[in-house]
């Protein structure tokens, strides 16, 4: 399914739609184990159903919410491909949704569950109709369009890192601060954060409310997909240029990707920590806690979908290795996979299209008090991007923070 996923967007972006739910059978496969760390589908499903999540499901709309209308800006790219398919999995309550991009796609086709929609251009539209704008082209669009879409009474839930770290946009992982949602009417913009943070606050939150954490030390393995469209296709035109004896052409990387790992994502800040980096540090004390220290090391390497953290946390106050794993267990949005045995943890070929940050490798640091280690694996284009934004306006729409412009016929 994995392989499948990724070839579609490296090959053809025309067509949908996710393949069947892979890591089903994987679960099923675990179930039929004695697994300790693991126990059966149904509490796996609970648990990503739990807390915050439990405001997405699709029986808890009503009818008269199905006013609610929706444009997608990035329509043609990574997440925003991701954007419609959740839109469409999770029946979100929309009269209609419109595929935006730039003048470029005008026509081109993408999927909306059964539905094709054609796309339109961004700067042609007019939002003054419509109630919530998923917007993922990039920060200098949003910069220019996000204030213009707000101005119009729409709302942007923006993907880019132009708006995160402004006073009046709050920065939203529904997991862990979704009441800061409220603040949203400052602006009429919500930020989403970057992929590697995302995930990693759905793994500290719970930890951080059990134990409070003092430090992290975070080294990320952060695939190509996080880079863009044209950054998967470069994976895959040097991966094939290799096997082929072909000269290898580098463009969206510094380096080859291909068979190679690059020890840097975005560009250096003077003190030498990359702005991926820096965008770490940033938003979770944003997101979690100010008081939170964290340092991290991000790596771009050779996978098309998932980003994996190992993870380093030292905490105030003691907490062991199975307190964290049974906490993590009931907190929403977590899954915990923890097998002692080879094999036994996840990796991003197995939580490629699915919803839930994985941990595995939990255990207990004995280099420093009340440190613990793990390992956390989520779905970049997913719950660090398109998933998070359309959680957060499931929130805002059963919040009722937000009413339909226009009613139904
Ligand atoms: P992508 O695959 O390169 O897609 C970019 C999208 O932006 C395309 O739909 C493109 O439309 C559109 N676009 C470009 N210029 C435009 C313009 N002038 N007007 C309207 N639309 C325009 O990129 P992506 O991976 O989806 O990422 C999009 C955003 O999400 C970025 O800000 C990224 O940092 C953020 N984000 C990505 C991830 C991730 O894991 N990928 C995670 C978190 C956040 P055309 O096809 O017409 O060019
Ligand atoms: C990356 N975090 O993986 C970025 C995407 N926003 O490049």
């Amino acid at each position: 399914m994995w392989s499948r996923r990724a070839s579609r967007l490296v090959l053809d972006r025309t067509k949908s739609n996710r393949a069947p739910d892979a890591s089903l059978a994987y679960l099923l496969a675990w179930n039929a184990q004695p697994v300790a760390a693991f126990s059966n589908i149904a509490y796996a499903m609970s648990r990503l159903c739990g807390g915050v999540l439990a405001e997405i499901q699709p029986d808890l709309w009503t009818e008269q919410k199905m006013d609610f209308k929706l444009a997608v800006v990035g329509a043609t790219g990574n997440v925003g491909r991701e954007m419609l398919d959740i839109l469409a999995e999770h029946r979100f309550p929309a009269a209609e949704v419109v595929a935006l991009a730039s003048p470029r796609s005008i026509g081109t086709e993408v999927s909306f569950g059964d539905k094709i929609l054609k796309c339109k251009a961004l700067e042609n539209f007019d939002f003054s109709g419509t109630d919530i704008c998923l917007m993922s082209a990039g920060g200098t669009v949003s910069k220019e369009w996000a204030p213009k879409i707000a101005g119009q009474g729409c709302v942007v839930i923006d993907n880019s890192s132009a708006w995160r770290y402004d006073s009046d946009v709050p920065l939203i992982v529904p997991e862990v601060n979704a009441e800061a949602i409220a603040g949203f009417a400052k602006r009429n913009i919500i930020a989403n954060p970057n992929c590697s943070t995302a995930q990693l606050v759905v793994a500290l939150k719970p930890l951080h409310d059990k134990a409070t954490i003092r430090r992290v030390v975070v080294a990320t393995y952060q695939s190509v997909s996080g880079a863009g469209k044209e950054a998967m296709d470069e994976l895959f035109s040097q991966t094939r240029a290799i096997f082929v004896s072909d000269s290898v052409t580098t463009k969206k990387f510094p380096k080859r990707i291909a068979f190679n790992v690059i020890p840097e994502i975005d560009v250096f800040m003077e003190d030498g920590y990359t702005k991926e980096e820096w965008k770490m540090m940033a938003e979770t004390k944003k997101i979690l806690d100010p008081k939170i220290k964290l340092t991290a090391t991000c790596v771009r390497v050779p996978v098309f979908i998932g980003h994996a953290e190992a993870v380093n946390i030292e905490f105030a106050n003691p907490i062991s290795a199975d307190e964290a794993r049974e906490i993590l267990r009931e907190a929403p949005g977590c899954l915990v996979i923890d097998k002692h045995e080879p094999g036994g943890s996840i990796t991003p070929h197995e939580a490629a299209g699915e919803d839930a940050t994985y941990i595995s490798r939990i255990r207990e640091d004995a280099t420093v008090e009340n440190g613990l280690s793990l390992w956390c694996v989520a779905d970049n284009l997913r719950k660090g991007a398109a998933l998070n934004a359309v959680q957060i306006a499931e929130v805002l729409v059963n919040r009722k923070l937000i009413a339909p412009k226009k009613k139904a016929a």
